[in-house]
């Protein structure tokens, strides 16, 4: 078996049509966090959702983990430029999760609500795409371990289809909302929608 190198892997997949333009192709996996990473405490972490829903509603970690997970397998592209290849998660589909919910018809965005006030929006239908999960796992690790709380443990969500900063790591509520609300680097001049297929990177200048 060959091993290929780094630029012999980009070269496959920019022919296999997977490597979007002005992306290179990273076998690292770059962390990056605006700000400090938070420590995990299992007794008082809860994920709660609310906004357009019946009724607002709370997970504890425990109670989290009692719902039915599943594992992807995806490519994920950074804005600053870096994609990564065949990255596989573990955690529970934002579209089960969703039917765990009674969301209200005028629900039409969710924004991730993270540590600190990070944030991150995007509309409904985006969300339910059938490959954007809350994650608690990556490549078989908790992300609550402390080797990888920085890639947004206990729990982050995944949404395969935009630039990696729509992937709300250090999740803690989702917001269903009638109205978009920009998220940090959104507010800061990022694209709203993140597409990296058609280079969403930068929309406007930012308050920053
Ligand atoms: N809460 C939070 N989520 C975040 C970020 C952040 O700073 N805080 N950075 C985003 C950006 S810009 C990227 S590229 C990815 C990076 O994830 P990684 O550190 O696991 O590579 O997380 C995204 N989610
Ligand atoms: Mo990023």
């Amino acid at each position: 078996m060959k091993l290929l190198n780094r630029r012999e892997k980009e070269r496959e997949m920019r022919a296999a049509g997977r490597l979007p333009d002005g992306q290179s192709l990273t076998e690292k996996f770059p962390v990056l966090t605006y700000g400090p990473t938070p420590t995990f405490d299992p007794a008082t972490w809860d994920l709660r959702v609310f906004g357009e829903v019946e009724e607002e509603r709370r997970w504890t970690w425990e109670e989290f983990l009692r719902l039915p997970r599943d594992t992807i397998t995806v490519d994920i592209h950074c804005v600053t430029r870096w994609s990564k290849f065949d990255t596989t998660w573990e955690g529970v589909m934002f579209r089960d999760f969703a039917r765990e919910l009674k969301l209200k018809p005028t629900a039409r965005y969710v924004i991730a609500h993270c540590e600190f006030g990070y944030t991150t929006n995007l509309p409904l239908d985006v969300m339910l795409d059938d490959d954007v999960m809350l994650a608690c796992k990556y490549e078989g690790h908790w992300l609550k371990a402390r080797e990888w709380m920085d890639h947004g443990g206990p729990l982050r969500t995944v949404v395969p289809k935009r630039y990696f900063w729509k992937s709300a790591k250090f999740l803690r509520a989702l917001e269903f909302s009638a109205e978009d609300k920009p998220g940090f680097w959104e507010r800061g001049g990022y694209h709203n929608d993140g597409d990296f297929w058609k280079q969403q990177r930068f929309q406007r200048r930012g308050i920053f």
